[in-house]
Formats: C-alpha cells, structure tokens, sequence
C-alpha cells in the first residue's frame, strides 16, 4: 500500500446523503453525469490516486526537480512524470470544463471531491495539471484570438501559471512594479521580475502559459491600475497551432523549499534577455477583477489540500495506532502484570484520534458544503439567471475554506497525527513528517491566513452588509431549535446554539470597532488583532453544525435498521464525532469571545524597541 489512504465512502456520504447531489445529476447543466457515472468517477479516481498518481509522492521529495541556471530549464523527476502522465492520460479535469469548451461539465460537488483524492496523493500533480482549467478562464474572458489560444492549450496540454507576486509585492499585491509597455502592433512589452511562480518551468508540457498582471505605463497605483496579460514561453501561431520562436520570460531561479519539493517555485523575469510579448487579456484593464477569477479557485484548491492531507494524516495514524502495543489499560495502570494494549485503548489516544477524525471529516463537509453552492451558481446560469445569495455564500466561505481549513489542517497534523506515531513519527519511514513539510505552505499562499481573515470580515462580512452571514447563520439557529437527531442530538444542538450566540459575540463588537473608526481610525487595530480569531471561530461552528447533520442522517440511517456492519460502524462514527465536537471544541468559542469584547489597544501602544 502506498502512502495515501482516502475516504471514499465519506465522500460519497456526504455528496449523495448529505447533500443530496443525486437530484442536481442528470439533468439540467449535468446532463451528462447521472448518479453512476459520478459513483463510477469517484472509484476510478480513487483508484488513480491511491495508485500512480501517489506512486512518486515521497520519491519526489527526496529526488526533486533540478534547475538548470544556464539554461534556465527544469528536468523532473521521472516518477513524477509518470504520475502526472497518469492523470493527464486520463483527462479527468474534463469534468471541470464547460461543454461548449471540450468538457463534459459536472457539477462542482463532484469535482472538488475528485480533486481531494488527486490533492491528498500527490498535491503537486494536481497543480502542474491546472492548465486546462486556466486555459477555460482565458476562453471565457479572451478576445476571439486569445480564445483560440485557449482551446489550442487545452488540446495539447499545455502548463499555466498565475503571476502576481514580486520582491516587494506578496500580500500588498498592488505594491507591483512588473511593467507593460505597449508596441505598435497592440501587443505589449512585459518587463521586471516576479517571484515564486509555481509551475513556472518543467519539461512535462510544450509550452506554458502565464496569466501575469502588470502595470501599463501611466495606469494609477494599486491593484486597480493593474492589467492581466496572457505571456506564452513560446509563441504560437494561432491558425497552425505550431509554436514559433522562444518569448522573452525566463525562469532565473528555483527556490529551495521546506515542503512541496517537487512543486517548482520560480523567479520569473521578464524581457531581460528579450523582449517579453504580451497581449492584454480581454483587450480591458481589469487585471485584479480577472485574476480573482483564478484566486477563488485557487483558494478552494488550497483548502481542499490542506484538508485531504489532514485526512490522509489521520488514517495512517489511526492504522498505526490500531497495531502499536504499549503500556496497560489506564484501569491497570499500577497493575505491572496487567497485558499490554494497543494505544487505542489510552484515553489520550482517543482523544486526539477523535479530534482528527472530527476535524477531517468536517473540514472535508465545509469544502463541500462551499461547492454546493458552485453548483447553484452553475445550474442558476444555466438557466440564464443569477442565483446571488449562493454566489454571497460561497464568497463567505471561501477564506473558511482557505484560511480555517489549513490552519487547522496544519495544526492536527503536527500536535496529533504525527504525535500519535510517537518517536516513528519523526521518521521518513511514514509520510507524516511529509505531509507536514508539505501543507505548511497552505497557511501561505493565495493570501496568508491574516489576508483570509481580512477578507472575510472587511469584504464578505462588513461590504455584505452580513447578508450572506445571515442565511448562514439562518440555518445553524434553525437546526440548533429543531428536533433534529430525537433527542440523541439534544445537548449537541444546545452547545451549537451557544457557539453561535458566542460567534455573533465576536462579530458584534467587531462591526462596532468598524463604525467608531469613522471617528478614530485606530478602532480599526481592535478588528485587525482578532480577524484571524474570527476566521477561526467561524469554522468551528460551521464544523460544529455540519457534523450535527451528518450525525442527524446517521441517526436516521441506524434508526431504520438494515444497515451492514461497515456502514453502523460508519454511522456510529459519524454521531461520536459530532457529539466529541460538539462538547470538547465548541464550548471554547466563549472564551474566544472574551477575549474579543477584552481587546485592548496595547500591543498596538506598545514601542518597537519592547518586542
Ligand atoms: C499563489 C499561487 O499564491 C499558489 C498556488 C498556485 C497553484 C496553481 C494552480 C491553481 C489552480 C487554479 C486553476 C485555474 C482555474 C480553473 C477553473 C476551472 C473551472 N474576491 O480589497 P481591495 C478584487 S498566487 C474577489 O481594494 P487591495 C476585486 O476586484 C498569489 N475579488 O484590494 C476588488 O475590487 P472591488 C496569491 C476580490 O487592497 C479588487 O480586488 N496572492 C477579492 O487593492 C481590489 O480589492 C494573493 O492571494 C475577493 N476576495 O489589494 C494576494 N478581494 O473591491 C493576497 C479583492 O471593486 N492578498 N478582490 O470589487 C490579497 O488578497 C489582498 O487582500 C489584495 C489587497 C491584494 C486583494
Ligand atoms: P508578506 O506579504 O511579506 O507577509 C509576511 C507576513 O506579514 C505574513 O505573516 C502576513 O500575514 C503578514 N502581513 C502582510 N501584510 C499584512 C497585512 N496587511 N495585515 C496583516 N498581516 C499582514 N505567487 C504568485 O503570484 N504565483 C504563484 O504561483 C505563487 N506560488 C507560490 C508558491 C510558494 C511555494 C510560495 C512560498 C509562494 C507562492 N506565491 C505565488 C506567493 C504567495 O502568494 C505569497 O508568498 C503570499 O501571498 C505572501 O506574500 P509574502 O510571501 O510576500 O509575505
């Protein structure tokens, strides 16, 4: 067996019991996914997954790509290149393409739970694999010819890259200094350096493509006076499809990374050698507007790896623990004769076992949960309408996603998956070490968790006017008042109705600090010193409740008999997590509010020199 161990059966729990996709499939936008095919996509996928496709996962790590400086080009690692050949041969990122655009459209449920299998067994094949879905953002928004290029990228597989960070520009992406300067002929000379382009450069693809936002000559400061230009590593001539001669964006260096090794993270320059030709996507200025198209997939996709990881982490530890004898039973503790016992049997052990399972289960619900409301959004425009709330409610959760999922994620991996391996943790004799290396960077890019809290409360909370919260929180109340779970759930729903109220405790001196900032601008540090602990708090609760449901169905399904042993020792698990959950984390938001209605100015007061 290889490293990854994936969860099928909790997937399709909560994409057919859950959340009940069966009566989106088949008709409508996915015409062509009944409830098999999605059943049948899911099996192969994992088949893939667990097999090729996580085959090269550690030897990549200890073998990882190598640069070359004089020429600039990046030679993988052959097993590598086997498992990402093994996922492109496959073209299962068709799913997530439009019909019109050489897909076969499924709804986005679906493909988020195809892509945690891809993204627990080897995060980087899934990344180097993104150009189709790049090609299809440049198809819907190019210009007739840029649409061309699209579809060309698409048949023959080309790499795609996003590019907005520099030296000086990471979170402050509008501090770029990237310039594009327009030719004669309406394409653009693009010049300057960015810094930690994944994907940039590898020999897995004929050509690249880097979707690179750049500062025309005179646009105004800021992200806003930034434009999106498409820049290919060779250019192509779009009525043959042949490439044509080298462009002028070189790959200058590859950075050295703790994790994620085989993942190549590049210093990109541009026009140093040559000129860099570039063309202005959409033939507009509105770079940001645009690459957010990219951002918001790609913070999904960062959720759901740091999510995957946490789940895979967890099912090695819980197979470790289910096999390791140590020590006596805690009730024959002094008993020095007493048989030794597996370490599942040690209170600790269970808690920490069950605090994995929780979070990874319900970590993997949010994820869904936020996808659910992609499909709604899809199968609105289908029907040429526009569905906002499920546009406002995803917007709301995807920083949760994001910033919860790998902090959290990240976290558990550390102080409770590899912890309960003990000393063999440490090991690279198990993956766990690993998956730690490799998901610390998920708390980093596409925007670092501080961005993620920001975000959601200046931008998806406070310009929202909370609507979206609201429909949210609509339902967490409507389900804490109900009789959902016949009393099984009775206590569970009185602590989840408190997180709530303690939640809504945070956000109200929150949006108060916001108003009293038109008086005194400093109220504004109130909200900075605990956006990140909203952030947090948030996706407990919505972990909370979503483990309420699944324990709710669990119920029922126990309750109507006939269910085999696997699925009542599923089902089982399923009401323990939720009621674990709901005991041991959620009462903890009151002392988060506390601390939010305590916060004082003082750290802010405090001098440089004091830290
Ligand atoms: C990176 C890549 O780190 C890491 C991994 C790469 C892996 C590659 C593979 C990925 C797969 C992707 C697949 C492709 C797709 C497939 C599709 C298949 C179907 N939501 O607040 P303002 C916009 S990359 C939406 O004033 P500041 C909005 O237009 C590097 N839009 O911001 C807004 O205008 P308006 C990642 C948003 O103060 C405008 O921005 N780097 C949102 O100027 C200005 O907004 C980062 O993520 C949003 N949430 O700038 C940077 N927010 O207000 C992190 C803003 O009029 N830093 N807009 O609507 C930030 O996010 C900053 O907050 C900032 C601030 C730069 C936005
Ligand atoms: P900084 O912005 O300097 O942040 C440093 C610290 O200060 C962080 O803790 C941050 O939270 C905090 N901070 C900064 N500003 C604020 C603020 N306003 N409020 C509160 N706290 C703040 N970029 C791309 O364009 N394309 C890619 O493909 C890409 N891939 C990457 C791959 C890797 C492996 C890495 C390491 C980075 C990648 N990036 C990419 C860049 C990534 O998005 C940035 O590293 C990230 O946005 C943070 O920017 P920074 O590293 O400059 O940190």
């Amino acid at each position: 067996m290889g490293h990854y161990k994936s969860n099928l059966r909790d997937l399709e729990f909560n994409l057919f019991e859950v959340f009940r996709r069966q009566d989106l499939l088949g008709k409508g936008p996915y015409e062509e996914v009944d409830e098999d095919t999605a059943r049948s996509v899911l099996d192969e996928v994992n088949r893939l997954a667990e097999g090729p496709i996580a085959d090269s996962f550690e030897d990549a790590d200890r073998h990882p790509p190598v640069y070359d400086p004089a020429t600039g080009e990046v030679t993988m690692p052959e097993g590598f290149k086997k498992s990402f050949k093994a996922w492109m041969d496959a073209e299962w990122y068709r799913l997530d393409l439009a019909p019109e655009f050489g897909g076969s459209r499924a709804p986005r449920s679906l493909t988020w739970a195809v892509a945690e299998q891809i993204l627990g067994a080897n995060p980087a094949v899934y990344m180097f694999a993104s150009g189709p879905g790049f090609a299809q953002i440049l198809w819907r928004i190019g210009t007739p010819e840029q649409k061309r290029f699209a579809e060309l990228a698409l048949e023959r597989q080309w790499g795609a890259t996003m590019v907005l960070t520099e030296p000086d520009a990471g979170s402050d992406v509008g501090a770029g200094r990237a310039r594009a300067v327009q030719q004669p002929d309406g394409t653009w000379h693009i010049e300057g350096v960015k810094r930690f382009i994944t994907s940039a450069e590898h020999d897995m693809a004929e050509n690249i493509f880097h979707l690179v936002l750049a500062r025309p000559e005179g646009a105004g400061p800021g992200t806003k006076g930034l434009s999106m230009f498409l820049v290919p590593k060779y250019l192509v001539d779009l009525e043959t499809g042949e490439l044509g001669e080298r462009n002028g964006a070189y790959v200058t260096n590859v950075e050295k990374k703790m994790g994620l090794k085989v993942s190549t993270t590049c210093e990109l320059t541009f026009g140093e050698k040559h000129p860099a030709v570039g063309y202005l996507v959409g033939d507009v200025h509105q770079g940001i507007r645009q690459m957010f198209l990219v951002i918001e997939y790609a913070r999904m996709m960062v959720g759901a790896k740091a999510i995957a990881t946490l789940s895979t982490g967890y099912l090695n530890a819980l197979e470790y623990a289910k096999e390791r004898v140590q020590g006596a039973d805690m009730t024959r503790m002094t008993d020095k004769t007493a048989p030794r016992v597996t370490i599942t049997h040690h209170p600790d052990v269970r808690r920490s076992l069950m605090t994995q399972k929780a979070y990874a289960e319900g970590m993997r619900a949010l994820l869904l949960l936020a996808a659910t409301y992609q499909d709604a959004v899809q199968v609105a425009e289908f029907e040429s309408r526009k569905d906002e709330t499920a546009e406002k409610v995803n917007d709301l959760l995807l920083p949760i996603v994001k910033g919860f999922g790998s902090e959290r994620a990240y976290a558990l991996l550390g102080a409770e998956s590899l912890q309960t391996l003990g000393g063999s943790g440490f090991l690279q004799d198990y993956p766990i070490e690993q998956y730690i290396r490799d998901s610390k960077i998920d708390t980093l890019y596409e925007g670092t968790t501080a961005i993620q809290g920001q975000d959601l409360f200046f931008r998806k909370i406070l310009r929202d006017n909370g609507e979206a919260l609201k429909v949210l929180s609509g339902e967490i109340r409507a389900f804490a008042d109900s009789d959902a779970g016949n009393g099984r759930l009775k206590n569970e729903r009185a602590l989840l109705g408190r997180a709530l109220d303690d939640v809504q405790g945070i956000i109200d001196p929150m949006v108060g600090w916001a108003l009293g900032s038109m008086e005194d601008p400093r109220e504004l540090y109130r909200i900075g010193l605990n956006s990140s602990r909203l952030l947090l708090a948030l996706g407990d609760l919505i972990v909370g409740w979503l483990l309420c449901r699944q324990a709710e169905i669990a119920l029922e399904r126990l309750g109507g008999g006939d269910v085999s042993d696997a699925d009542e020792a599923f089902y089982t698990g399923k009401v323990a997590a939720a009621q674990f959950f709901c005991q041991t984390v959620l009462p903890r938001l009151a002392s988060e509010r506390a601390i939010t209605e305590g916060t004082t100015l003082d750290v802010m007061d405090l001098p440089e020199e004091s830290f």
